[in-house]
């Protein structure tokens, strides 16, 4: 039986969303929603976890009537090794995003760009100086020389663990040390996952899914770390600014260029493009007001942070941002570009740009850009949007609304000056019941679920509660929608958090970057532990990712588990099929690492899961 067909409500909460979801039923373009109902019902097999295409004397099915694959794998084998691919994939996507950083900073060292810079040498002594590298009376160029080296080295499998490591507070340490959980390199976990799930080789699930947690924990305390800080290093490390938020940052009367998908290197540079004179005045002349760009999904949510560059929308609003008809181009870099946006700009004049060799979409143009060519790619790029702006149909622009405000750029250097430079301040509050705890709410958009109505929901529920909410990814643009990114948004918060953060002048719901920044999340959490002389899971902090949908959410999900964070999910991975390695996921991981996931569709009765937990951390803490 199909899914039943929704109404245009039951999609999304958002007007803007409900305005182009109207508009595209009327334009002809497919949405993510319509293939969703072509979909349904899934394949029970897969949906469960329970399929198998690790060889050819299969495809394997593992049911009650059959219960082992032809090599004999049972279903706990089978889901724990399916789960396994499945981490290394979103490891492999932060990590292989945090090495692309590295090559633009060895390409600063070596002079090989002119379009990239150190914005912040500060933060690379800082960096340095933890990592073991001498700066004292050194050339910028030649610490940062040997921070690469050492980031590379991370990603390599002579290292008994990773660099960052020496974040991590003792007693987590040593927890993973006794588990066999220590990442030691990037590259090394992701391919002996891959190894461990070949035929024959780990038949045991609970074995399989602790090498998952080393490979989660590789991509959180490396891959994507390293690629938060040397963000933070090239392009600035992001402070406390206002911006704004929804599809009607999108403009009417002018060149508009949406940047899609997640590393910085490229959106920046657009960015930059875009304020070139030659291009402005080629955009005036053909009658448009300037050239605006705003950012989807992740790449937008690093350009907002650090330059206030509005954000056009989250996942499920990529294909209805070209629904507006005003959009020229849309310029991508990697993951969680749905392929459905060739047809969808198709039917528009929209030009859909593509900039990672290993990123190609079949009818997309194509620049294959790299550090040395950079700016001057970008301007090219822009000066297609901006011809193609002549192309525009102004009978068919519509763009929703009104933008709403919102304040970004929550850095870990950023929260501890608006605390001036220290954590007691908050670790004050935390102990007098104000803040009584802290959710870290990340991730996506999945259109099985309302959009964004679990992502709100239980940030609103939250913050009621006086539990601080961090967001990250696709639920900023929901919380920012929501009103929850401003600091007026007190008023929806309980008493406490109110005052708390009224006297700081902070909203209560702190937007701390993109999903590789969820990197920040653990290292804040880190250093309160460290502080308070405590371990991560001894901490009142949770995480939650409500309308989750991807490999990389669930690494993160599984790091901020592995590190000792409760983690709620709005929906299972597929891998209910096996009780053994659903059992550890909701609770034998407790024993094991002091957190496990917890799954609920319900924003409310989540909002009370986490509470509990808040809760009785504080209380072991002897806090009331
Ligand atoms: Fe992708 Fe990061 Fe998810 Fe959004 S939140 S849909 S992973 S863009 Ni990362
Ligand atoms: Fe089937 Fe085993 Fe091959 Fe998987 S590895 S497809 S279960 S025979």
């Amino acid at each position: 039986m199909a899914r039943e067909k929704r109404s245009i409500e039951e999609k999304s909460i958002w007007p803007d969303a409900r305005q182009m979801l109207a508009k595209a039923e009327r334009d002809g373009v497919e949405t993510a929603w319509d293939r969703l109902e072509q979909q349904t019902p899934h394949c029970k097999f897969c949906e469960l976890g329970t399929t198998c295409r690790n060889c050819v004397m299969g495809p394997c099915r593992i049911s009650d009537k059959m219960q082992r694959g032809v090599c004999g794998a049972d279903a706990d084998v089978v889901v724990a090794r399916n789960f396994g691919r499945f981490i290394a994939g979103g490891s492999a996507g932060h990590s292989d995003h945090g090495r692309d950083l590295i090559e633009v900073l060895e390409a600063i060292v070596e002079g090989t760009t002119k379009d990239y810079h150190i914005r912040d040498e500060a933060k690379l002594i800082r960096i340095a100086g933890e990592i073991g590298v001498e700066t004292k009376g050194r050339k910028i160029l030649k610490v940062a020389r040997d921070v690469l080296d050492v980031f590379y080295g991370d990603f390599g499998s002579r290292k008994k663990e990773v660099s960052f490591m020496c974040r991590v507070p003792a007693k987590r340490r040593e927890i993973w040390k006794k588990l066999g959980m220590t990442p030691r390199g990037v590259d090394r976990e992701i391919v002996e996952m891959m190894h461990r799930t070949h035929m024959g080789c780990d038949n045991d699930a609970p074995n399989t899914l602790i090498h998952a947690a080393r490979t989660a924990l590789a991509d959180g305390w490396a891959g994507s770390m390293i690629g938060t800080e040397l963000s933070d290093v090239i392009f600035g490390t992001p402070a406390p600014k206002k911006a704004k938020v929804n599809l009607a940052v999108i403009k009417k009367d002018q060149v508009n260029i949406l940047v899609h998908g997640h590393n910085p290197v490229v959106s920046e540079m657009i960015v930059a493009a875009a304020q070139d004179p030659a291009l402005l005045a080629r955009a005036k002349a053909l009658g448009a007001g300037g050239i605006n760009v705003a950012g989807l999904c992740c790449t937008g949510n690093e350009i907002l942070a650090r330059q206030g560059i509005p954000m056009a929308g989250n996942h499920l609003m990529t294909e209805l941002a070209v629904v507006t008809g005003a959009v020229e181009a849309i310029v991508v870099d990697y993951q969680c570009i749905m392929p459905s946006l060739i047809p969808a700009a198709a039917c528009y004049h929209t030009k859909f740009i593509t900039t990672a060799d290993k990123a190609k979409f079949t009818g997309a143009i194509h620049f294959s850009v790299h550090p040395e060519t950079a700016l001057a790619q970008a301007k090219e790029i822009v000066g297609i949007a901006v011809d193609g702006f002549s192309k525009r149909d102004p009978n068919r622009v519509e763009i929703p609304g009104e933008p709403v405000e919102i304040m970004t750029g929550f850095s870990n250097e950023a929260i501890l000056s608006a605390l001036g430079g220290s954590l007691t301040p908050l670790l004050d509050a935390v102990k007098a019941g104000k803040v009584r705890g802290f959710v870290a709410i990340v991730g996506c958009n999945n259109p099985k679920l309302q959009q964004d109505s679990c992502n709100v929901g239980l940030a609103k529920a939250l913050i009621e509660r006086d539990i601080m909410v961090l967001v990250t990814g696709c639920v900023t643009t929901a919380a920012g929608k929501a009103g929850l990114l401003m600091p007026e948004a007190i008023s929806m918060a309980g008493p406490g958090l109110k005052a708390v953060c009224g006297s700081l002048g902070i909203p209560p719901v702190l937007h701390m970057g993109s999903c590789v920044d969820n990197s920040r999340i653990i290292q804040l959490c880190a250093l309160i532990a460290n502080e308070l002389g405590v371990d991560i899971s001894d901490l009142p902090v949770c995480a939650s990712s409500p309308e989750w949908y991807s490999e990389k959410a669930a690494a993160i999900g599984l790091y901020a588990v592995a590190c000792g964070i409760y983690t709620h999910l709005g929906l299972p991975p597929n891998i209910l099929g096996s009780k053994v390695v659903t059992d550890l996921a909701l609770n034998g991981l407790e024993g094991l690492v002091g957190a496990s996931f917890v799954v609920e569709p319900d924003p409310l009765k989540a909002a009370e899961l986490l509470d509990q937990r808040i809760t009785g951390k504080r209380k072991a803490l002897g806090l009331c």
